[in-house]
Formats: C-alpha cells, structure tokens, sequence
C-alpha cells in the first residue's frame, strides 16, 4: 500500500540481477522521469499483478494509495514513458536512425539475451552466486535455512529452463562467439564514440547496457572475458547505469544516418548472421506449429523451441519498418544492404 498518497511518481518494480529491469531503471534515470524503485517480492513491493508476470513491471500511481495502471516488456513501456515525458528522448529525431535503433534494441534484447541467460546459468561460479544472491532481493533476513532452499530452488529452476531460451551445449559455441562478437565490436566503437548513435544514448544503447550489466559487472565468466577484451565496454556499463548528470541540448547529438560509425555496420551484421536468421525460423515455426525452431547459424545447426514473444517482435519491426515513407525506407535499406539484416523484410 503506497501510504503517501501525495507521491505520484511512477513505480518500477524489479531486481538487481534482471537485465530489462535494469535497462529500464536506466532510462528513467537519464529521462529525469520521478520514479521509485521497489524491490519486486519484497515487503515494499505493493504493485498489482501483470497479466504475465515478468520484470520489470512499471507502475502509475491512482493518487488514491493503489495504481491506475500497469504494464511489463520494456520496448512498450520506452515507447509509453515516449508519449508521456517530454525531453531528454531515447527515439532518433529522423525516423529511419531511429527505425535502426529499434532494430537494434530487439538484437540485444532478444539475442544477446541468450548469452546473457547462458552464462549465468552454465558455470559453476556463475550458478553459485545467482543462486546466493538473487533470493536476498525479496528478503535481506532470509533466515539461514530458509537462504539454502531458496538457493537450491531457484537454481534448480533457471537451469531447467536453458533449453526454452536455447543454452543447450549443442547451441553453446554460437552463443560464445556471439557474445565475444559484441564485446569485440563495442571495443572498436567505444574507441570512437559513447554511444552507438552518436554523444546521446538510445534505445539500442540502453537494451544493450541491461544484458551487459549482469555479464560485465556481475556474473564472473562473461566478467572476467570482459575485462580482458572490452575494458571500454566495462566503463561503459557503469556509465549507462545511471545517465541523469549527462547534458543533452534538445535534439542534438544523434549521428547522421549517412554517417554512422563503421562498428554500428559491424554489430548489424552480427544481428545479421545470429538475431536474423533465428528469428525468422522462429516465426516459421510459430505459424506452422513445428515443436522445434532449427536453423542455420554461421554454418552450425541452431536449435530451441518457438518463443511466441519473440514472434510478436518480429511482428513490430515489421511493421515499423513498413509504416516508414518510401524515402526513409529507401535510407534505411543503405544502411542494411549486405548486414544480412535485410531478410527480415523480404
Ligand atoms: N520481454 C520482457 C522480458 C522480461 C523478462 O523476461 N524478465 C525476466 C527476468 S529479467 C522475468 O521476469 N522472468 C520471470 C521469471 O524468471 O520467473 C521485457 O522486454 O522486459
């Protein structure tokens, strides 16, 4: 129950390991949007329950001690805080960077996710230190016995769920060069700018930062690769967490679309040969009803099941890329000829 019943500020409910929890902590952060961050499960936590009960879940407050609405999946809930706050936007003024940026922003949220997933919950180090921290989230006073179970059951939970999201040990090669693929394209680009699109962050920016953090600043694997090959990447993830002293002047700082840095090419060709392909099959086997997505990635078979979420982002790109004038479409397709990301709209 939210007692102040003057405190109108949205609520994000969510935890400290959760990538989309953290991305989204760090746009309201650099929006300047009043927020109050809870804990989800805790005692502080009072926000009604989503229809489908993921993190982060934001909150808008009814000003009557409840809540007048609620929503989850991050890429709405950015383009929602869009509509409602003026400002210091995460959206590219012209339309077809800020298309690019979307595209972007599902690459990292729904296929730098898989390594994300994967590391955290393939290595014993990792496994230890999810399984230790992540029940402290909803109760610092665990008891003892009670911090033991927790431990066992939430590991023994996550690492059944692997496979849904495609860490399999088949799968493992493609999603660890993947993930050294990103840390070795951020390097270069980091080297040249602070952000993909130019000195101001963006969606992609801010996807990327939510899988980052639990794999550069958390979990030891991907930590300890990180350091080793990204050290830009790792300052810059302690950077994004929190944007709110970074001055913005209106609309400027976006990169021109015929002038993006070479390295923003090179990670759309990554989405290209792993995001694209996987997401198409995806769709195929979601609208033929086959009980496995099978496809070709960097000449090694890929397999996991259908993801029905992930249908419906492909769904969004698509019609975002469609809704474009003819002229920005035409830019737009400059900037994809040759990435292989160009497949999405045959
Ligand atoms: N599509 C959602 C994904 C959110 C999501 O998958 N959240 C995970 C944790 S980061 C979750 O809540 N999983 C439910 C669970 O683990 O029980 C978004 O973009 O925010």
């Amino acid at each position: 129950m939210n007692n102040d019943l003057t405190d109108d500020r949205l609520v994000i409910g969510g935890g400290f390991a959760s990538p989309y929890s953290m991305k989204m902590r760090a746009v309201l952060r650099y929006r300047h949007i009043p927020h109050r961050w809870v804990l989800r499960n805790s005692r502080w936590d009072d926000l009604p329950t989503p229809p489908v009960p993921v993190i982060p879940v934001l909150a808008w407050p009814d000003g009557a001690g409840g809540y007048r609405d609620v929503m989850v999946d991050s890429s709405p809930q950015i383009t929602r805080l869009e509509d409602e706050y003026q400002g210091r936007s995460v959206v590219p003024t012209d339309p077809a960077l800020a298309f690019i940026d979307f595209l972007l922003e599902d690459f990292a949220d729904e296929w730098v996710t898989k390594a994300m997933y994967h590391y955290r919950w393939t290595y014993d180090p990792d496994i230890e230190k999810a399984g230790l921290l992540l029940p402290l989230d909803q109760n610092l006073q665990l008891s003892d016995d009670d911090h033991v179970s927790a431990h066992d059951f939430i590991i023994q939970r996550q690492i059944s769920r692997r496979a849904l999201v495609g860490s399999t040990d088949a799968n493992t090669p493609i999603l660890e060069t993947s993930y050294r693929n990103v840390l070795n394209i951020m390097q270069a680009h980091l080297a040249q700018r602070d952000f993909f699109f130019g000195d101001r962050p963006g969606r992609t920016d801010f996807a990327m930062y939510g899988q980052l953090k639990p794999m550069l600043w958390w979990d030891p694997t991907p930590a300890a690769l990180a350091v080793e090959r990204a050290p830009r990447a790792v300052n810059w993830t302690e950077r994004i967490d929190d944007l709110s002293w970074l001055p913005i002047v209106d609309d400027d700082g976006w990169s021109p679309l015929d002038d993006l840095e070479e390295t923003v090419g090179h990670l759309l060709a990554e989405a290209g040969q792993t995001y694209v392909p996987f997401m198409l099959a995806n769709d195929e086997a979601l609208r033929s009803g086959a009980e496995e997505v099978v496809c070709e990635i960097r000449g090694n078979s890929y397999r996991q099941g259908p993801f029905k979420y992930q249908g419906k982002c492909l769904t969004w790109i698509r019609e975002s890329y469609f809704a474009l004038s003819a002229d920005d479409r035409g830019r737009v397709d400059s900037v994809l000829k040759g990435t292989g990301c160009e497949s999405l709209f045959a």
